[in-house]
């Protein structure tokens, strides 16, 4: 038999030495899925999915969460709906396929009883990659405050929308605290400025004063909830939190329809909230490609 020379030996030697390569990063690329995995199962048990973010990524997977979250009766599922008609405004404008679907909203007890998720495939290009979430109102009988952000599983939330209906009580700032944890951006919507104008007016008659335009109460209102939010009382033991006045939305029941004017203040912030809801779904929807190809 021929005696293997010299090139030989060292190709022997080098395809050894790179099969023992392959199985090492083999071993250490199973190794970290295996922490990965475990990781992600600790994680979860922690603070486990709810059985409806569960359901609601059977019946539509790969979708962005928006969710709304506040105070009960603050306006979170009239949100939805205004939502609906600012994307109508936008994307449909003459093709009359506004919406696929209402949020329930009434006057009378606790109106949203669970979380209920809405879709809204034929109203936007981006937004059929998203899910909105109306949740129950925080501090009512069903739902208890101490458990709300883990009963409506906030940290597997896209963005969370806060609203509130004049400033933040003690579960928003629980709830806001609740979503840089989880790196959750979280925006504050500040609802019924169409009240809050009124009041204005009826106030200043009431003092003998001139009553403010309705723009100058939109923009008190805005620092209002900033001011309430940065010293809340000390005996209440609520953390003060500082909010950037672009996070804060003001928005109205009364002005969306028929407004298509997007520098009016009555509407100005509908379309901000819009435009920066797209934005964290987009990122979200870039951010599940990126895991596909990895
Ligand atoms: N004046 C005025 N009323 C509003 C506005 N938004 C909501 N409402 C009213 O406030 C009440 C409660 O609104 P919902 O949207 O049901 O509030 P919610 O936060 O979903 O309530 P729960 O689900 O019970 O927590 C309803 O009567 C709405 O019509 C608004 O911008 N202006
Ligand atoms: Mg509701």
């Amino acid at each position: 038999m021929a005696k293997p020379n010299r090139h030989q030996n060292e190709a022997d030697l080098q395809r050894r030495h790179e099969q023992q390569l392959f199985a090492a990063q083999d071993e250490g690329a199973r190794k970290a899925l295996a922490e990965e995995k475990e990781r992600k199962r600790k994680f979860e048990q922690d603070y486990p999915r709810t059985e409806y973010q569960k359901q609601a990524m059977k019946d539509h997977p790969n979708r962005a969460q928006v969710m709304i979250c506040g105070a009960c009766g603050t306006g979170k599922s009239k949100l939805i709906n205004l939502l609906m008609q600012v994307i109508g405004n936008v994307h449909a404008l003459g093709r009359g396929d506004r919406t696929v679907a209402r949020a329930a909203v009434s006057a009378l007890g606790e109106c949203t009883e669970r979380p209920t998720v809405y879709t809204f495939a034929e109203a936007s290009p981006l937004f059929h990659l998203a899910i909105m979430i109306d949740t129950p109102g925080a501090g009512t009988l069903l739902v208890p405050e101490d458990t709300y952000p883990r009963m409506i599983g906030i940290r597997y939330a896209t963005i969370v929308l806060l609203v509130v209906a004049d400033r933040l009580r003690a579960i928003d700032h629980k709830i806001y605290k609740e979503c840089p944890r989880h790196r959750v951006p979280v925006l504050v919507v500040r609802s019924k400025m169409d009240n809050a104008v009124e009041n204005a007016i009826a106030d200043a008659e009431d003092a003998g004063q001139e009553p403010p335009t309705a723009e100058q109460t939109y923009e008190a209102a805005r620092a209002n909830v900033i001011s309430k939010a940065a010293n809340p009382p000390a005996e209440s033991g609520v953390p003060a939190i500082q909010i950037p006045p672009e996070r804060i939305y003001l928005t109205s029941r009364n002005y969306v329809k028929g407004i298509h004017d997007v520098a009016d203040f009555r509407v100005r912030d509908f379309y901000r909230l819009f435009q920066d809801i797209s934005a964290a779904v987009a990122n979200e929807v870039s951010r599940d490609a990126r895991r596909m190809v990895a």
